[in-house]
């Protein structure tokens, strides 16, 4: 008696549950209500099962319960039940999964009309690619990719030239329009997903898949990595922002074709000069100075030093408040005029020579060895950065900057800005940390890592 209630109370409370939970669809902003409607039926097609055969269990726990003196009665066939259950399960089952099938059919049907974007995952970040303005994507491999090239577009293809590339996380597109999806990956599984497009698809290596959508509301919706095991999936975080189309192509035209990417000269002398007042915080040799609570630059990745140039020009590293050390960095890197200067900046530190640095922090370095298996995931196991998941060298820097940094990310002064894109990624890691020890066992332990050669 007691079991058949508390299978009722289950059913119960599921079905109660249900009906008042806070996690619901958030609401849908693309054509692809169907998906909706097939995951309603599909809740109430198992959703009748489900109450169905547990209020049938609980009255028969109860009406056949132990009685003593009755017997059961064994009946091994029923072909008329069976016929019956049979016939009922079939049609369950062909109503579950007949519209998901139609509904496929049409997800991978591409209008005519629809522009076309390619999604290309990589450990562990998106990025975008537009065919430019002939309408056709350049042919890719991977023996093409490198810093340089990194969405590893054929350079002798003439159809790659004019391919627009977004090496950020964040994909504009227009509102009402059919997009074409493809979606490719560099190396491992991915799963691009935008909750409010109810679209997802996996990135297998290897090979392009595609879907389609037309986003119907303008807003910014998150991007996720629905691929979920593995290190660093669920740090890649991204946007997708769907605008009118005006503002659309006006976003577009600010990104850069494959061949506008290659044309960029820089000039290491006018870099020097500019490095003058760099020199007063920096030293002169790019070594760091601590009286100033500037940190070393020579050895420091490139790419890394432009992006945080363009960061804080933008104010998107030192603007937030508590952060008195990058505030002061921001005011000075106002003396770069433009992105050219900030090219040529960067390649004039590229020369300087990397030094070795003083070690200041000591910590348990078998605790900071085992916190590091983490991060080498993205910053190279010997600490030397790597260019494709955009992590920069950590080896040969000066500990106590690194120090402020990791309080930085963990407090929310570095990384919290919407536009901090691998910031981001870098703030959800500090979870690693356990407090500020872990902050000084795992600097000790990257202390022990040898320059590497750059
Ligand atoms: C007034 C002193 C000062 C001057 C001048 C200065 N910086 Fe800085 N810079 C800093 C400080 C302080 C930081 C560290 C900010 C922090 O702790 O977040 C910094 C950080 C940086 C970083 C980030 C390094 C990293 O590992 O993230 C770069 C790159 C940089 N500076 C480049 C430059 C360049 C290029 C110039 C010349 C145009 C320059 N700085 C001039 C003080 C200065
Ligand atoms: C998912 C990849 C990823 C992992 C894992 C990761 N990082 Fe990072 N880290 C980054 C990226 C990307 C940046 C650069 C952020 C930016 O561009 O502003 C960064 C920046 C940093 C910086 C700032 C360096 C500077 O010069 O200012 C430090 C310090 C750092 N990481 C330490 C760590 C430590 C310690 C761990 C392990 C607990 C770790 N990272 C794990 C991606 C990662
Ligand atoms: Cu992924």
């Amino acid at each position: 008696m007691g079991v058949a209630i508390i299978v009722v109370l289950l059913v119960v409370g599921t079905v109660l549950f249900h009906i008042f939970s806070p996690w619901w669809f958030t609401p849908i902003s693309s054509n692809w209500g169907m998906i909706d409607t097939t995951v309603d039926i599909t809740v109430w097609v198992t959703g009748f099962v489900f109450v169905a055969v547990n209020l049938f269990m609980a009255l028969a726990i109860w009406r056949y319960r132990h009685k003593s003196g009755s017997r059961a009665l064994y009946e091994p066939e029923n072909r008329k039940l069976e016929t019956w259950l049979t016939v009922v399960t079939t049609i369950g089952i062909v109503g579950m999964l007949a519209p998901g099938l139609v509904v496929w059919a049409k997800y991978i049907n591409v209008p005519e009309d629809a522009m076309e974007v390619e999604v290309v995952g990589q450990q562990w970040q998106w990025g975008y690619r537009f065919p430019g303005k002939d309408g056709e994507f350049g042919e890719t491999a991977l023996r093409f990719t490198s810093s340089t090239n990194p969405f590893g577009i054929d350079p002798s293809d003439a159809n790659g030239r004019d391919d627009i590339l977004v090496d950020s996380n964040t994909l504009h597109l227009p509102q009402d329009r059919p997009v074409k999806i493809w979606l490719r990956s560099k190396d491992v599984l991915h799963n691009f997903a935008v909750p409010q497009f109810r679209a997802k698809m996996d990135l297998v290596p290897g090979m392009v898949t595609h879907f389609w959508i037309t986003p119907t509301r303008a807003g910014r919706f998150d991007v996720l990595c629905q691929e979920l095991c593995g290190i660093g999936h669920f740090v890649m975080r991204g946007s997708t922002v769907v605008e009118p189309e005006a503002d659309f192509n006006d976003w577009l035209a600010g990104q850069a074709t494959f061949a506008e990417q290659h044309k960029r000269s820089v000039d290491v002398d006018a870099g020097k000069q500019s490095y003058t007042v760099c020199a007063s915080c920096h030293g002169q040799n790019g070594q760091g100075n601590r009286q100033m609570n500037a940190p070393k630059l020579a050895g420091l990745n490139s790419d890394y030093i432009e992006r945080q140039l363009r960061y804080y020009k933008k104010g998107i590293r030192g603007a937030a408040e508590g952060d008195t050390y990058g505030q002061q960095m921001a005011a000075m890197v106002n003396t770069l005029a433009d992105d050219q200067a900030i090219r040529n900046v960067t390649a004039y530190i590229a020369t300087l020579p990397d030094q070795p640095v003083a070690h200041t922090i000591e910590g348990d370095v078998a605790d900071g060895k085992s916190i590091y298996r983490n991060c080498s995931a993205c910053h190279g196991r010997q600490g030397q950065g790597i260019w494709s998941t955009k992590a920069p060298a950590l080896a040969g820097m000066n500990d106590w900057y690194l120090a402020t940094q990791l309080q930085n990310f963990r407090s929310g002064v570095r990384g919290s800005h919407p536009d901090d894109e691998y910031g981001q990624q870098m703030r959800a890691m500090t979870a690693y940390l356990d407090g500020e020890d872990g902050v000084r066992d795992v600097i000790a332990y990257i202390n022990t890592l040898d320059a590497p050669d750059r």
